[in-house]
Order: structure tokens, then C-alpha cells, then sequence
């Protein structure tokens, strides 16, 4: 664009107290989280991460087979708020009772909805072996380096350095031993078919964020096998830091070990040996 820069005038003006109280210019809280109102702190990843799930579902037309399965954490509070059926597992054994679900009705999309402390900490084996079952359910990870609701302290997955409630050193591997990177893990195990890590901290990440979310789902529609989305979220509380600072520190500190990218993509393989038998391609190779 040439010509002048219009000068940026704030839509609210922020160096005066308001003339009038907050009114609702417009509702963008997508249809099928039908209570938008949540207690989950300012500038928490979380509902970022809720919201990119249930937009890919209802853009796949999928609303009407879709079943959620949470684990226990902050993000179980969207358990109550989403406008698709969903179930309350045990601490970390939501890829045990998803794969209960699946078998039973192979028609539904089926997937889970873990926090690090749920599913690094509390139910590792569970999703460990549901990934070499190869069962065709898709488990999203949602990784803050902290068991946040019980107060931010590490779990298995914080990067060293990190400083929690209970590292306030920060994470050391002497005294604390290395993190798990979970996806690295799961890419590794046969009977997988989608493997990636994700970030929410800015749109280009979560616009990044929503392509593998949906390809995740698009492998489970063409039963392809297990398919598997850590997601990076920002908890400015377990943090200790400022929540404007929240998304550089995803940036500098935990993204540099738990690093984004699609990891695994049976796809591609599928496409350069057609012949293969892995799978069930009857829908079609999703795109
Ligand atoms: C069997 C069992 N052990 C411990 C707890 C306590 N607990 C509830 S939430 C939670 C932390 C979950 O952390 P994470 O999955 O990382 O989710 P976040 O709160 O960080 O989103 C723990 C330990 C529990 N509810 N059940
Ligand atoms: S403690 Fe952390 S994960 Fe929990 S709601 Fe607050 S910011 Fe989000
Ligand atoms: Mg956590």
C-alpha cells in the first residue's frame, strides 16, 4: 500500500477511565462451545486450544459423531461447556476409555483431551499403549510444562530450567531428571499414523495449530491408526510470569525443547507405496 499511514487511533481509548461500562459489540465464541463465560485465567492457552478443536470438528461436518474424552486438569472445565457429547475419565486413562468408545462404535470421531500432568505424569502407559494398539482415536496432548490446577508444580514434561512451584531453581536434571518429549516418543511406536506438536502463543501458530488438529481427525475419518497432537499452551500462573509475557516465554523457554512440527504423516508414506495395506483406505487417502 503507498500514500500516508492512517494514524492508529485505539478502538477503546485506554488513557482515560471509561465513560460508560463494557457492552458486547459481537459474539465470537464458536457454535459449539455453548457457554463462552469460563473461570480459566487471563491469558491461558488453554481455551485457545478448546477452541481450535471443536472448529475443526464442526468444518469436517463432524458434530454429529464427534465424542470428547477429558482427562483431569484446568481444561476439564470446557467439559461442561461444549455443545458435543462428551465423557469424564480417571486421571490419565481418557486413551483407554476413548478406544472402550471407538470399538464399540467405529462410526464416531473419537478423541481425547489430556493435559501434560494427566497424560505424561498420571497416565503414561495409557496412551503408550493405545498408540502401539494402533487404535483409531485421536489423543490431543495439552502441554504447559505444570500440573496447573493443582497449583503449577512440574510434571515430566517441563523443560529444564523452567521454574515451577516446586523447581523455583528452576528444572534440574541432576536433581529432577529430563523432560519427556511425549510426541518424539509416540512417533517412534509402530501403529501410529499422525504424530505433531502444535503452539498456540501466536495467529500464525494457531492457524498452524488448526491444519494438524484437522489432519489428526482426517487420518482417524480414513482409519488409518492412532493419531496424536501435543499442543504448547501458555499458564502465565504456573509461570510466574506476566501474562503479556506468556507467549515469548512458550517461545524462548519450552518451545526450544518441545519443538513444533508434524513429526509423523502415514499419509505421505501411503502415497509413495500405494500398495501398501496399512490402513483402511476405503473412504479415500484424506488430503
Ligand atoms: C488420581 C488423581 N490424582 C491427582 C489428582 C489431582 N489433580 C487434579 S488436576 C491435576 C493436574 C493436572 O495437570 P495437567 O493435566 O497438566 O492439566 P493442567 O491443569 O495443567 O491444564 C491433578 C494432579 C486427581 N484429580 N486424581
Ligand atoms: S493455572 Fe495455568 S493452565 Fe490453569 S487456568 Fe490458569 S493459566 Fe490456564
Ligand atoms: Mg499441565
Amino acid at each position: 500500500m503507498t500514500g500516508k499511514r492512517l494514524p492508529l487511533t485505539p478502538v477503546v481509548p485506554t488513557d482515560a477511565p471509561p465513560s460508560c461500562g463494557a457492552r458486547l459489540v459481537h459474539d465470537f465464541t464458536p457454535a459449539l462451545i455453548d457457554v463462552g463465560a469460563h473461570h480459566l485465567c487471563p491469558g491461558c492457552g488453554e481455551p485457545i486450544a478448546m477452541r481450535s478443536m471443536v472448529e475443526q470438528v464442526e468444518e469436517l461436518g463432524q458434530v454429529d459423531r464427534a465424542i470428547a474424552v477429558f482427562g483431569i486438569g484446568c481444561y476439564t472445565a470446557y467439559s461442561n461447556n461444549l455443545d458435543i457429547e462428551v465423557l469424564q475419565a480417571l486421571h490419565g486413562r481418557a486413551p483407554s476409555l476413548a478406544t472402550g468408545v471407538k470399538r464399540c462404535r467405529p462410526d464416531t470421531l473419537v478423541f481425547t483431551v489430556q493435559g501434560d500432568g494427566d497424560m505424561v505424569n498420571e497416565g503414561l502407559q495409557e496412551v503408550v499403549h493405545a498408540a502401539a494398539r494402533g487404535e483409531n482415536i485421536t489423543c490431543f496432548m495439552l502441554n504447559n510444562g505444570v500440573f496447573g490446577e493443582t497449583g503449577g508444580h512440574l510434571t515430566a514434561a517441563t523443560v529444564l530450567g523452567q521454574r515451577t512451584k516446586n523447581t523455583l531453581g528452576g528444572r534440574d536434571a541432576a536433581a529432577h531428571g529430563h523432560p519427556i518429549r511425549l510426541a518424539d516418543l509416540i512417533a517412534g511406536l509402530d501403529g501410529v499414523a499422525y504424530v505433531a506438536r502444535a503452539a498456540v502463543n501466536n495467529a500464525v501458530n494457531i492457524t498452524r495449530a488448526n491444519r494438524m488438529i484437522k489432519d489428526a481427525f482426517r487420518v482417524q475419518r480414513a482409519g488409518l491408526g492412532f493419531s496424536f497432537v501435543e499442543i504448547l499452551t501458555m499458564c502465565p500462573t504456573g509461570w510466574f510470569v506476566d501474562t503479556t509475557e506468556a507467549p515469548a516465554y512458550l517461545d524462548d523457554v519450552v518451545a526450544h525443547t518441545h519443538r513444533p512440527g508434524v513429526l509423523k504423516d502415514l499419509r505421505k508414506d501411503l502415497r509413495k507405496d500405494p500398495g501398501s495395506t496399512r490402513g483402511s483406505t476405503d473412504k479415500g487417502l484424506p488430503s
